[in-house]
């Protein structure tokens, strides 16, 4: 299941770096400087297409029985809240194996002194965020966690045994110098209109003061509310990264929505070596971070072939197509 890593993990890492599109064009005939071959603006569907879409998704991918029975709980917990706790999932001398040999990466993370390309890792210290990339190929005892036989199997089942291995990473949050230019962090969203999933192990407890994420439960599955945001979602760049939830948008559909009438804010506090699964086109946000620092090491799944817009996709710019 990891023979499509390599582009898939390249296709991410290059999530960031602008595109041929944004970059300046030479000077040059203006019926030259985008070929027909290499629009502007990529194809993105109208408002119907795109609902048809996600419809086609689910009943295309339909959540397989999983091959395990210990994952047949935890799969329909999944498939019902979007997320889905593992408690103990490293423990004892495996845990502290784990927690050693990433010791000297953390503590490199922690003091800013990983001298490695910026595409292998994300610096964000005004968010008080670092990520190491491609932890496994780094550190190899972070190896049991990636190919942990439990979590393969629920994963192949919920993404219909489509699913697209497309990171490893070692992660880092702590106190932002200034939590106004860190806002951005706690803004609900989703990452992507169709099914991706993250799981997500602690190296240490998280705990209430150090930020743990929050989920919304149920806020996966296809509803009216998201129609609005899935649209955005599929158009890419700006919009998509922008995601227009916000505080009170939740508020009030918790409150007003009959669709909210069982979704559940969870605060996904972890014990060290304890995991969460979860499908982040359910609503989500980090929280605010009191103390401490909070410690995990996530992987993350696509289904095979989904591409985000990226950042620099300029189709925001376009006239809305709600038809
Ligand atoms: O780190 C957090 O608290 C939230 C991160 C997040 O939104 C994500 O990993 O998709
Ligand atoms: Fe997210």
């Amino acid at each position: 299941m990891f023979g499509a890593l390599g582009q898939s993990v390249a296709r991410k890492f290059n999530r960031y770096v602008g595109p041929r599109e944004l970059q300046p064009a030479e000077p040059q005939p203006v019926e030259q400087a985008h070929p027909q071959s290499e629009p502007l603006v990529s194809p993105r569907p109208n408002w119907s297409e795109n609902e048809q879409n996600i419809t086609n998704h689910f009943s295309n991918f339909p959540i397989l029985a999983p091959r395990l029975p210990e994952n047949v709980e935890r799969l329909a917990t999944l498939e019902r809240d979007g997320v889905v706790f593992i408690e103990g999932l490293f423990q004892g001398e495996l845990l502290d194996r784990l927690q050693s040999a990433l010791a000297p990466d953390m503590d490199r993370m922690r003091h800013e002194t990983l001298d490695l390309p910026r595409e292998q890792w994300l610096r964000v210290p005004e968010a008080g965020r670092y990520r190491l990339y491609r932890i496994d190929q780094r550190v190899p005892e972070t190896i049991a966690f990636r190919d942990h036989r439990v979590l393969l199997d629920l994963v192949q089942a919920y993404m219909s045994g489509n699913a697209e291995f497309v990171q490893l990473a070692l992660e880092l949050r702590r106190q932002p110098p200034d939590w106004d230019a860190a806002l951005g962090d706690l803004i609900p969203h989703f990452d992507y209109h169709l099914r991706e999933i993250k799981i997500y192990l602690a190296l240490e407890d998280i705990t209430n003061e150090n930020g743990p994420i929050v989920f919304w439960t149920g806020t996966h599955r296809q509803a009216q509310w998201r129609r609005l945001p899935d649209y955005l979602a599929s158009i890419g760049g700006l919009w998509a990264e922008s995601h227009i939830l916000n505080h009170n948008t939740v508020v009030n559909l918790m409150q007003k929505s009959p669709e909210f009438a069982d979704c559940r804010e969870v605060r996904c506090t972890l014990k060290a070596g304890s995991a969460f699964v979860c499908d982040t086109r359910g609503m989500h946000r980090a929280s605010f971070l009191n103390a401490g620092e909070r410690w995990h090491i996530y992987s993350a799944y696509n289904l095979k072939g989904a591409v985000r817009n990226s950042i620099n996709n300029p189709n925001w710019l376009q006239p809305l197509d709600l038809s």
